[in-house]
């Protein structure tokens, strides 16, 4: 089994639902364990600022799905929430399931980089990520502890306490 951290965001069609739509979607899925999520929070948008502000959430789940499997998985239950895919980036979205980390692994292909691209500097992902693992190392020996000290919370609130 291995322990996997996803990213839940959206800011579109009832974001508060959204985000527990897909944590009990996570729930009730055969090949996943979820073991915590975090709080919901409320944040400002990164990227284009004429967009809602979103949700954002952080669950540790464990699986025996390999990473792209697994991200076949994430991927159809952002489908099954309706998620379209535009071209704009960054741009609003009715949910978004990010892996973040897969182990310790570091997966660079096609589909699919992790540790997240973006996991490092995004207020959004790492106060939930500390509410629910304070003691965790990055695959390459960061202290995601340091990494707060370095991160704004830049307007980020819990909405809704888990
Ligand atoms: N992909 C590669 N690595 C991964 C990974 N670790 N997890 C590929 C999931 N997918 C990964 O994703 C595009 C492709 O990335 C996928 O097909 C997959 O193969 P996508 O979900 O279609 O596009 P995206 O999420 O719009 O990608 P993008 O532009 O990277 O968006 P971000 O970086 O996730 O940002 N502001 C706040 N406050 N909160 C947010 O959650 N989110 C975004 C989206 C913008 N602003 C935000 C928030
Ligand atoms: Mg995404």
């Amino acid at each position: 089994m291995i322990t996997v951290y996803l990213a839940i965001g959206s800011n579109l069609s009832n974001p508060v639902e959204q985000a527990q739509q897909a944590i009990q979607a996570l729930r009730q899925h055969p090949h996943i364990d979820l073991l915590a999520c975090s709080s919901l929070y409320s944040s400002t948008p990164m990227g284009p600022q004429d967009q809602p502000d979103y949700i954002n959430a952080v669950a540790k789940v464990q699986t025996q799905l390999s990473p792209l499997a697994l991200l076949d998985c994430t991927q159809a239950i952002e489908q099954n929430q309706g998620r379209e895919r535009k071209e704009e980036r960054w741009g609003p979205r009715s949910l978004d399931l990010d892996i973040l980390l897969y182990g310790n692994e570091i997966i660079d292909n096609e589909r699919l980089t992790v540790p997240h691209y973006g996991m490092k500097v995004r207020e959004f992902v790492l106060y939930p990520l500390h509410e629910i693992a304070p003691q965790l190392q990055l695959p390459d020996g960061t202290e995601l502890a340091t990494l707060l000290h370095h991160v704004d919370r830049n307007g980020l609130t819990i909405w809704q306490a888990q």
